[in-house]
């Protein structure tokens, strides 16, 4: 299948991504607070490279350059992250003016450059001052955070064409508070249940802050799912795929469509399970306007562990290419969600060592990747499925977390020693696609 624009409803919206602390730097600029990801990166062994988000791509010097480079590729939207402690550096308290500003020129940049605005209030850079009381795992945080998304919707208003509260609570609470991974590096089960409940209550509590504000922005959350398959059709191995699924997807996508837990996990989870007040789960099935659904691979779930399929192809990091398993999803979610809001696909993509050629970078691993995953798209909305749009991840090259830079999700090439952005081929596969040129097929 040779994918075109024309396979998707005239009003998809197409885009690229970021987050802040991945792409911004200027870490000590204009009144920024100390985030948990700046302690974090200075613990020695937690970053494979041993680098950190001080410099990153310097988005915040180079935005209008940056915009220039989203616009060029065709794209309608741009979803970017605010960082909360440039808005408030202990993350309660005074407003800083300056980072207000900076978030204020950014959109508007975008508007004048006819790019819709994507914004997500929390991609992960928690002010630290918040962590020194318990971050996540303190309820108050939840309501600090419900203050500071009503701070930045004041201003921003309807100017933002969707609100996004968290990106990702899977990775902000289980990768971060049990399996150490992420910021803050701690290893206890409990805690990490404690931290995502208070980030689903979060979520709740910030998408009411922000009704109260806005009008016609869209309010919703981006969850990162992953599909899980047994690796046989033995029981035990689908066994195993019912709990990978249950703690990794339906443990958030429950409450905020359901207002429950899933029952055989929370029991799977006895003493561990957070504390939760009667009227929370109620708070937390908010209705919202969208859900993003992240989406990069799937897992093949053994009794004895999880399976690596041999016939099948690898990313960078390790993750199995599947395309079908978007397909699966989105048609999944249809079924099992009788209120499921509109979907979007808030990050797509693949890192893949690049290494450019002159001013070229060859990458056709990834075209082919945001090819099939495109078409994966199509075939969900054929089967009825309600996806509203489809963002790449990355719009360029940039801070890969506990893998520093040594990971390329970029449709654009960035050299990390001149800031110098070089489009890759998928980036030229991709306006093409978005533009309509009739040859969005992989490029020789
Ligand atoms: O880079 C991350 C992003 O911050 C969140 N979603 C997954 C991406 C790739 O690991």
């Amino acid at each position: 299948m040779t994918i075109t624009r024309k396979d998707f409803p005239d009003n998809f919206t197409f885009g690229v991504a970021t987050s802040s602390y991945q792409i911004e730097g200027a870490a000590h600029e204009d009144g920024r607070g100390p985030s948990i990801w700046d302690t974090f990166c200075r613990e020695p062994g937690r970053i494979l490279d041993g680098t950190n988000g001080d410099v990153a791509c310097d988005h915040y010097h180079r935005w209008p350059d940056d915009l220039d480079l989203i616009r060029s590729l065709g794209a309608d939207a741009y979803r970017f992250s605010v960082a909360w402690p440039r808005i408030q550096a202990d993350g309660q308290g005074p407003v800083n003016p300056k980072g207000l500003d900076f978030y204020e020129r950014l959109v508007d940049g975008m508007l004048e450059r006819g790019l819709k605005p994507y914004a997500t209030l929390y991609h992960w850079d928690l002010p630290q001052a918040l962590q020194d009381v318990g971050g996540w795992v303190n309820r108050d945080t939840a309501f600090r955070f419900a203050e500071y998304a009503r701070i930045v919707a004041e201003r921003l208003g309807d100017r933002v064409a969707s609100y996004a509260t968290l990106n990702e609570p899977w990775c902000s609470s289980l990768l971060s508070y049990q399996l150490g991974e992420h910021a803050p590096g701690l290893r206890d089960r409990r805690l990490a249940l404690a931290a995502a409940h208070g980030l689903l209550l979060g979520h709740g509590e910030a998408i009411a802050a922000m009704r109260d504000v806005v009008h016609s922005a869209q309010l919703g959350i981006v969850l990162n799912l992953q599909p899980a398959y047994p690796a046989s059709e033995r029981p035990e191995d689908i066994t195993a795929a019912r709990f990978a699924d249950g703690t990794f997807n339906r443990w958030f996508l429950d409450p905020i469509l359901r207002a429950e837990y899933p029952a055989d996990i929370w029991e799977a989870y006895g003493e561990d399970v957070p504390e939760v007040q009667p009227a929370d789960l109620a708070r937390i099935a908010q209705p919202i306007d969208f859900m993003g659904v992240n989406y990069y691979s799937r897992s093949v779930n053994g009794a004895g562990g999880n399976v690596r399929p041999p016939e099948s192809s690898y990313t960078h990091m390790g993750w199995e290419v599947y395309p079908q398993g978007l397909t699966d999803l989105l048609v999944r979610l249809k079924e099992d969600y009788a209120n499921l809001p509109p979907l979007l696909i808030t990050e797509n993509g693949a890192a893949y060592p690049d290494e450019p050629l002159g001013k070229r970078v060859q990458d056709p691993e990834r075209v082919r990747y945001l090819q099939l995953h495109l078409e994966a798209v199509v075939q969900a909305l054929r089967q009825g499925v309600d996806v509203r749009g489809y963002f790449a991840w990355s719009l360029m090259d940039n801070f890969e977390w506990a893998y520093g830079y040594s990971r390329r999700f970029g449709l654009v090439y960035v050299d990390y020693a001149t800031q110098e952005r070089i489009l890759k081929d998928s980036a030229r596969w991709y306006r093409d696609l978005l533009t309509g040129q009739a040859q969005a097929a992989p490029l020789p």
